[in-house]
This record gives C-alpha cells, sequence and structure tokens, in this order.
C-alpha cells in the first residue's frame, strides 16, 4: 500500500513538475536574412515562402529589433549556450573549438530535469555536452545525403535533403520521449544547415521562383564610398567573388567553348554528393537554364551589370528554395506539437544564426556590422504568456537567449550570463531595458572582412576598424541603407563623441578586449 502511495505522489509531482516547465523548442537556421520572412515586411513580403514562420509571428512576439553579438556561425552559436560575448565564451571566430568543460544553458536545463537534445547544425567542433540526445553534421554539414555525427563518435550517412532529415530526426526524438511517458519537460534544438552557402535547393523545390522577378536591392551596385576604406577591399559580391560552379550551378562541363570570367575556385562538393536519380532532377532543372544563359552571356550582349543581375535572380531564387523548405519543415514541426497536445505547455522559438547580405552592397555572406547580417530573426511564441502578434521593439541580442530559456525554466541565472531575460518584456518586469548593443568581429580573412567593433543604439551605429583605425558613423533614420558614414560632419560632433564614451563604456562592462592599438 504504502509503496503505491509513493509511486502516486511521485508520479503527480514529476506530472505537476512538467505542466509547471513548459517544454522548449528552439527551431534554429543557418544565415537566414529577416527581409525573407514575410512578417518582418519590407520589398521581399510578397515572396518570402513563410507561411509558418509568420504564424508562429502571429501567435507570438516577433522582435523588430534583434541582433547578434559577433555576425559569424560559431561565435553566435558558443553566445547563444552561454549567454555571453565571444571574447567571455572563448569562441571569437570559427574554426575555434568550443571549450565543452564550461557552463551551458544546455547543461543547466539538464541538471534542473528538462530532457535535453541538439539535432543540426553544431558547427563548435567539440562534442555536444548538456544533451540527453545529440546528432550532429560536421562542420557545415551538406545539404544532400548528409552525414550525422553519432553520440558514439561513428559517421553515418542519410540519403535525402538535409532540412527534412533533420526534422525527421527532431519529431522522432520527440516520439520516443512520448512512448517512453517521460514526463520531464524538454529542450529541444533543432539547427538546420539552410540556407546557408551553397544554397541547394530540394529537387521539389527547383523553380519554385521562375515566374518571379526578385526585387533588387537598392545598393546593389554599391560603389563603397564615404565610408571605411576596408570596404573596397571585401571578397563577397555577387559580381566579383561569387563562384560560377559552386555558387551559380553552372558546371565547368555544361559551359561547351564558352568561357566565364573568374572566380571558378571550389566545384561542385554537393552535386557529387547526389544520387545519380537526384543528379538528373538537378540538371532537368538547371541545365536548359543554364545553355540559355550561355547563349546569352557568350553572344556579348550582356553588359556587366546585366550579368550581375542575372547571378542575383539565380542566388536568390535558389536561396528562397532552401527557406521554403525550412519554412516546411517548422510546420511540421508546429504540426507535430499541434496533434500531441504540446502547443499550450511548449514555447516555440524561431531563430537563426546571424543575418546575411542578399544582394545589399552587392554581397553575399554576413559578418559585417551592417544591418542586414547584424541582425537576427527571433519569434517567440509562448500561449497565454505573450499576447499574439506582439511586436516588441527593445535591443535585444543573442547573449539574451540563455537567461530567457533559464527564467523560463524557473532557474536562476548566473552572475556571470552577460544577457538579461526577455521573460523581462513579456511580464512588463522590467521597465529599463538597454538602450545599447555592443558588437565585435574577431576574424582576420575570410571574405576580407575586417575585425571591428562597435555599438548601436535605436537609431545610431557606431564602428571602429582598428587596422585602419576608422570610426564610422551612421545614422540610421536618415541613412537606413548605410551609405554614407557622418563621422567626421560637424553636426554630428556631439554624437559622435557620446556613442563614443557608450562604446567604451560597454566594453568595460562587458570586460572586452581592447583591440584598437
Ligand atoms: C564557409 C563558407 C563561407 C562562409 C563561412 C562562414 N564557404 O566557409 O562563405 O562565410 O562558411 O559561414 S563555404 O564554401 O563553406 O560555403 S558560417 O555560417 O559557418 O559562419
Ligand atoms: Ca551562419
Amino acid at each position: 500500500m504504502k509503496k503505491i502511495y509513493t509511486y502516486l505522489v511521485s508520479c503527480i509531482a514529476l506530472t505537476l513538475q512538467a505542466s509547471e516547465r513548459p517544454n522548449i523548442l528552439f527551431l534554429f537556421s543557418d544565415d537566414h536574412a529577416i527581409k525573407t520572412i514575410s512578417a518582418y515586411g519590407g520589398p521581399l513580403t510578397k515572396v518570402a515562402p513563410t507561411p509558418n514562420i509568420d504564424r508562429l509571428a502571429n501567435e507570438g512576439a516577433l522582435f523588430l529589433n534583434s541582433f547578434c553579438a559577433n555576425s559569424i556561425c560559431g561565435p553566435s552559436r558558443a553566445t547563444i549556450l552561454t549567454g555571453k560575448h565571444s571574447h567571455k565564451n572563448g569562441f571569437m571566430r570559427n574554426g575555434n573549438r568550443f571549450n565543452p568543460s564550461q557552463w551551458t544553458v544546455a547543461k543547466a536545463l539538464q541538471a534542473s530535469g528538462y530532457n535535453t537534445a541538439v539535432i543540426g547544425k553544431w558547427h563548435l567542433n567539440t562534442n555536444p555536452q548538456g544533451f540527453d540526445h545529440w546528432e550532429v553534421l560536421p562542420g557545415q554539414g551538406s545539404y544532400y545525403n548528409p552525414v550525422f555525427i553519432q553520440m558514439d563518435g561513428k559517421r553515418k550517412r542519410f540519403e535525402g535533403y538535409a532540412t527534412d532529415i533533420t526534422t525527421d530526426k527532431a519529431i522522432t526524438w520527440l516520439d520516443k520521449r512520448k512512448k517512453n511517458e517521460n514526463q520531464k519537460p524538454f529542450f529541444l534544438m533543432c539547427q538546420h544547415k539552410a540556407p546557408h552557402r551553397t544554397f541547394a535547393p530540394a529537387l521539389r523545390h527547383l523553380g519554385s521562383y521562375d515566374k518571379v522577378e526578385i526585387p533588387e536591392p537598392k545598393t546593389l551596385f554599391d560603389d563603397y564610398k564615404n565610408r571605411s576604406s576596408t570596404l573596397a577591399k571585401n571578397e563577397m559580391e555577387i559580381d566579383r567573388h561569387f563562384d560560377w560552379a559552386y555558387d551559380v550551378k553552372i558546371r565547368k562541363d555544361e559551359r561547351g567553348e564558352v568561357k566565364l570570367p573568374k572566380p571558378d575556385r571550389y566545384g561542385t562538393p554537393e552535386y557529387n554528393r547526389m544520387t545519380p536519380t537526384q543528379k538528373n532532377k538537378w540538371n532537368s532543372y538547371f541545365s536548359p537554364r543554364n545553355q540559355e544563359f550561355l547563349k546569352k552571356f557568350s553572344k556579348g550582349k550582356m553588359t556587366n551589370q546585366d550579368v550581375v543581375r542575372w547571378k542575383y535572380q539565380r542566388y536568390m531564387r535558389n536561396y528562397l528554395s532552401t527557406v521554403k523548405a525550412v519554412d516546411e519543415n517548422i510546420g511540421r514541426m508546429l504540426k507535430y506539437i499541434d496533434e500531441n497536445n504540446l502547443t499550450k505547455n511548449t514555447i516555440v522559438i524561431y531563430s537563426s544564426d546571424q543575418g546575411f547580405f542578399l544582394g545589399e552592397h552587392g554581397w553575399y555572406d554576413k559578418r559585417w556590422m551592417f544591418e542586414e547580417s547584424f541582425r537576427m530573426p527571433l519569434i517567440i511564441r509562448w500561449p497565454d504568456m505573450i499576447k499574439p502578434g506582439s511586436r516588441p521593439s527593445e535591443l535585444v541580442q543573442n547573449i539574451d537567449y540563455a537567461p530567457t530559456f533559464l527564467d523560463i525554466a524557473k532557474l536562476k541565472i548566473p552572475i556571470d550570463v552577460q544577457g538579461r531575460s526577455l521573460v523581462n518584456l513579456f511580464q512588463n518586469r522590467d521597465k529599463i531595458w538597454r538602450k545599447s548593443l555592443y558588437y565585435s568581429y574577431y576574424e582576420l580573412g575570410e571574405h576580407a572582412v575586417p575585425q571591428h567593433f562597435g555599438v548601436r543604439t535605436a537609431h545610431h551605429k557606431l564602428m571602429y576598424f582598428p587596422a585602419s583605425k576608422e570610426w564610422n558613423l551612421f545614422d540610421l533614420q536618415k541613412d537606413p541603407n548605410e551609405l554614407k558614414s557622418v563621422h567626421s560632419e560637424p553636426v554630428y560632433a556631439k554624437k559622435l563623441d557620446d556613442l563614443k564614451k557608450e562604446f567604451y563604456r560597454l566594453r568595460t562592462y562587458f570586460d572586452a578586449p581592447d583591440f584598437s592599438e
């Protein structure tokens, strides 16, 4: 009798725990620029293929001013796990190794009784810790027939498309929990490779955008004047650096006698992974379109600008198609949550590790503190706690994710965590929110983006480039496309001075290194 009683009490306790502490479903992608989420508005609203992400935004909060701390993959992910800027978690550049012995939010949630898992892109170069289950892509991973590293260290190849497979695996994990009648709340990080380079669409989405002319950004043909001298040295232009085979998808063996200008460095690793059936479908879409372009190009009738415009359309069609698969798979996750009666007690977050340039300033890639790559999408749905359709405009950053998850799980936020819980914003608990953000970018080479640091307030941005000892100041209201630095204009002298002070204040506050010498 006593045994049955104890058993019942423990069941009730577990049930209470589960209902008291919500599940956290973190849906994440790689390099997803906000302008390709229609809920964010802007010039691509009509073409952005995101009904499911939009559904989350309608049912929850879409953060209008969400930013990363360091616009590059590994560092952003390390910041999310630790709630700390790169210099504190030690992961300052891609290629660093995440120190797995440090505190992370996953470890804290796991220790407090959450069931934890991470599936998909990881990119931190040491095995995940703090997760009951993990299955991650090696490095950047692949779109087609991806390999996943298993918990025993073995690498297994799975036939199909990475975005679908990542979701399959996440759903399988959730299903297993269900079968185990596991009463713990869960923390699941489902992290897609898409829409990262090489922007390889799923076969079912080839041609989705053929009838659409994607609007060009105003700055597609930027001259890089009136800003830091480092801009003109970039290596991330659709014009001069987009690889013909790798990015544009015109393989060498398709070109016949036609000579395309440089660059052509990386070949077609994604295509080479495909099965013969996949290759056939891929070719039956791309080959005729490639031939049409090559014909036109070889007649010498296309100006350089025409070629850039053509490449832009090709780039965007592929990028948007990879987003379409992400969105469909988010739809699958939401359906699973609905059908398994988890909606009410599951917080769903959608985000991506940084933004991306989609032709702005003539670029692809990210890294810069300019708006397109600095901004991160952030949408949170939390039934009963967040008013549907909320649009918080506070300045938030990825240092805030870990403390938010802890707060949701009713856990204490360690003193050395540098971000703040966003729950404060929903519950009106914290009326005094930050007025400025600190940014750092430490890499030295790839795409020739220099190290730079800065501060952003609601309407201004100050950037510092140590190598060239240049300050740039942008008035974001008057110059939203960031085409002219006003640091030397006398009317901005006071603003410049104030922002420099704020920059140094934040650097001291976050205990960040001084790279200015
Ligand atoms: C790879 C890409 C770069 C990209 C970095 C960082 N080249 O090196 O274009 O900037 O990743 O991306 S690729 O040939 O591998 O596509 S990140 O998302 O991992 O930070
Ligand atoms: Ca990324």
